[in-house]
């Protein structure tokens, strides 16, 4: 679970590319409370985004190469003065 207590409360451009996640990871997503915008950019090209606002009962799946050719983030946004919650659902797998 991601909380965000409001707008300053944010994650940096990162990939959910961990070994225990396997090669090519399903990960969904589902989110509560505030709006709050969901960026992608391509890794090969930062200038390449897309942005997408996330509001209440938003479900994000992640699949195929996305973890090893974009990052994501949830970027800080003053004016946002509700709390966020996010469950992300992915499976570990036992090779390590
Ligand atoms: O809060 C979100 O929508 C993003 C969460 C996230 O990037 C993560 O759990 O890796």
């Amino acid at each position: 679970m991601n909380w965000y207590r409001d707008g300053q409360d944010y994650i940096n451009w990162h990939t959910d590319a961990e070994k225990s996640l396997g090669k090519n990871p399903i990960i969904g997503s589902v989110n509560f409370g505030a709006t709050r915008k969901f960026q992608l950019r391509r890794i090969d090209d930062n200038n390449e985004k897309i942005e997408m606002p996330f509001s209440h009962g938003t479900l994000l799946v992640m699949g195929g190469e996305t973890q090893h050719r974009w990052q994501h983030s949830v970027p800080k946004e003053s004016k946002v003065k509700q709390a966020r919650f996010n469950l992300t659902f992915r499976v570990i797998t036992s090779d390590l």
